[in-house]
């Protein structure tokens, strides 16, 4: 992708874990690569169809400024998330955030933090086999498109409107499938199920995408009770970008995935063409096999 760079922009502000730093405040450097598709602008001379380079400074000195964190990691994590919620086509960043003054007592040039982030896509399957199963689906797809923006809030909550009600949300809910009635896998002896997917657009990671979706679970009545038995809902990541994760708690794309109807065929209405990033397979191509 193409890349705007700003390097160095100097910012006098207060950050720092001693109370002195936080009240004399002292020189930050910041440098910025913006990922943008610049092909447009390139042809057009349209500056609106690009990311304007002076905007993004003022916009980095005001928020330098108008927070004390005690951590630069603090100060590069918030800008990164307000200049990804906030810039028009930008998709990814990468951004350093230097301390030229660091109290240290030793000579040294800079003590510095970088951090990539960017957009990610998600794709999640939902499944319901107790109680009202279209209003589980319903409540989890209205519970993901109204996640709070705050990326130090654990609990879920409504998105508050103090950006005059712009959309600023670090997840969006981009498709959703149809609803399927669909006959329960591995363990028969249960209730049929609803399933269905949809596509995200996230600033989460992994992790946290696992862990909201864990929480929005256990708002709908979820008990983990028994391995593959009737739940209220259930939400399993299925691809994150082209992402191959194995941890203990957390495998990207599910492993079961390319096996279950129930999974491809909702997957199929929003990605026929998505391609496993394993496997090589489009949802297309796994659903005609997951027939035979
Ligand atoms: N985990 C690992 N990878 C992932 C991932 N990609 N997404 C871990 C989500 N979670 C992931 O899941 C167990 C653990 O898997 C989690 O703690 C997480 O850390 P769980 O939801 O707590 O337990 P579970 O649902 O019993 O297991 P699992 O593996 O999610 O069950 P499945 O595979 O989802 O199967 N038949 C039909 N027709 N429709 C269904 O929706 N669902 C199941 C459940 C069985 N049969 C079904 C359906
Ligand atoms: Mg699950």
């Amino acid at each position: 992708m193409d890349k705007i760079k700003i390097k160095n922009l100097e910012v006098f502000a207060k950050h720092g874990v001693f109370p002195e730093e936080n009240k004399l405040g002292q020189k930050f450097l910041v440098s910025v690569v913006l990922y943008t598709d610049t092909r447009k602008a390139g042809k057009t001379d349209d500056l609106t169809a690009s990311i304007h380079y002076g905007e993004i400074c003022r916009f980095i000195d005001a928020h330098m400024k108008s927070h004390t964190f005690q951590l630069i990691e603090r100060a590069a994590e918030t800008l990164a998330e307000e200049l990804l919620l906030h810039t028009p086509h930008l998709e990814k960043l990468r951004l350093e955030v230097k301390k030229p003054w660091a109290p240290i007592g030793l000579p040294l040039e800079t003590a510095s933090v970088e951090i990539e982030r960017q957009w990610h896509i998600a794709y999640i399957a939902l499944g319901s086999n107790i109680g009202d199963r279209q209003a589980n689906l319903d409540q989890a797809v209205e519970a993901l498109a109204h996640l709070s923006r705050d990326i130090q809030t654990d609990e879920l909550c409504s998105q508050n409107e103090a950006d005059g009600g712009k959309d600023i949300r670090h997840t969006h809910v981009v498709k959703v499938s149809k609803y399927y009635e669909t006959p329960p896998y591995g363990m028969t002896e249960q209730p049929d199920f609803l399933n269905a997917c949809l596509k995200l657009r996230t600033l989460l990671s992994p992790q946290e995408l696992l862990k909201t979706l864990q929480k929005i679970e256990k708002d709908a009545g979820r008990e983990r009770v028994i391995h593959w038995g009737p739940r209220t809902l259930d939400l399993d990541i299925i691809f994150y970008d082209n992402l191959v994760l194995e941890t203990a708690d957390l495998c990207i794309p599910h492993v079961e995935m390319h096996k279950r109807r129930f999974v491809l065929e909702p997957l199929y209405d929003i990605a026929p063409y998505k391609r496993h990033p394993v496997y090589g397979k489009t949802v297309r191509e796994m659903l005609e096999q997951a027939d035979t």
